[in-house]
């Protein structure tokens, strides 16, 4: 029995690096994913096998995610309130996040700068133009199955196209209205970069709903690598640093050591949560 990766899923078919081959019998189909690592017989072409994951993602459907590109642009104008809810996932769920900055060739140094001063001490910052192929710097970061994650006509089509010297995806479609439905069900699939590097283009990260957070309000502080050296701070361990007097959060912010942006996508997180659990 061979061991291999799951690249691509079209219908019943499941392609094992080049090969297509269909599941076992007793293997549900809906059970295997894009990402997924299985045992397969490379003579008839059966999937045995699914090998333990370390995740499992629903939208966009994909297994074992390692790392996310989360890419921004100048145009359209950047949604930072996405892009904390895309860390606070990454965080959750295991995952390393990477800022990906796109259209280098449009960008303005305000912008730069504000990204630079919100982010740089958070996660990795890349600055790439696929406009201009100059994409490697994103080469360095895509370790194991990475995917791209961000708001729809960032560039991360062509960002793959550029990274690969080909049309693999479909650049621009997104951006008209009447394709908006095609976004969310179109097929994720990995591409090779090279030994056991992969990435995906997806567009299903491009409205994270809090839902798919799992985690209650009250559990969001530590999950905000920024806030975890004030915690200790807080009056109450319970602390939800929004209306507390003594709060470490509160304080780091007031002096410039947690940014604004920051602190308000926490708290418009944390109501948004509290309030899905009202109208449950
Ligand atoms: N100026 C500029 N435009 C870009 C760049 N990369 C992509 N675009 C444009 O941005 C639009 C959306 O690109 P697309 O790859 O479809 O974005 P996606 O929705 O994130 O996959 C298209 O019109 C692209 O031509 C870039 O580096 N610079
Ligand atoms: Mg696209
Ligand atoms: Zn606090």
């Amino acid at each position: 029995m061979k061991k291999g990766l799951v690249v691509k899923k079209n219908a019943n078919l499941f392609f094992v690096g080049d090969l297509p081959c269909v599941a076992r019998g007793n293997l549900k189909e809906s059970g295997i994913f894009v990402g997924d690592r299985v045992e397969y017989d490379n003579r008839t072409q059966t999937i045995e096998k699914v090998l333990p994951r370390r995740n499992l993602l629903i939208r966009p459907p994909i297994a074992n995610l390692e790392r996310m590109l989360i890419v921004v642009a100048p145009t359209p104008k950047p949604d930072f309130y996405l892009v904390d809810k895309l860390i606070l996932f990454c965080q959750i769920n295991d995952i390393k996040p990477i800022l990906v900055v796109n259209k280098t060739d449009i960008l303005k140094k305000d912008l730069k700068d504000f990204i630079q001063n919100t982010y740089s001490h958070l996660l990795p910052i890349v600055c790439v133009s696929a406009q201009e192929g100059e994409v490697n710097a994103i080469k360095t970061e895509v370790k194991g199955i990475c995917a791209f994650a961000g708001q729809s006509a960032v560039g991360k089509s062509s960002l793959i196209n550029a990274l690969f010297d080909e049309e693999r995806e479909k650049v621009g479609q997104l951006s008209r209205k009447t394709d908006r439905g095609k976004q969310t069900t179109r097929l994720v699939s990995l591409h090779h970069l090279g030994g056991k590097n992969y990435l995906a283009d997806t567009a299903g990260f491009s409205k994270l709903d809090e839902r798919l957070l799992g985690v209650q309000e009250r559990e969001l502080g530590r999950f905000f690598a920024d806030f975890v050296p004030y915690l200790g701070e807080c009056e109450y361990n319970s602390c939800c640093h929004i209306a507390e007097k003594k709060c470490g959060v509160k304080q780091a912010l007031k002096v410039g050591k947690i940014s604004e942006q920051r602190y308000n996508s926490y708290v418009k997180i944390f109501q948004t949560l509290k309030n899905m659990r009202r109208v449950k």
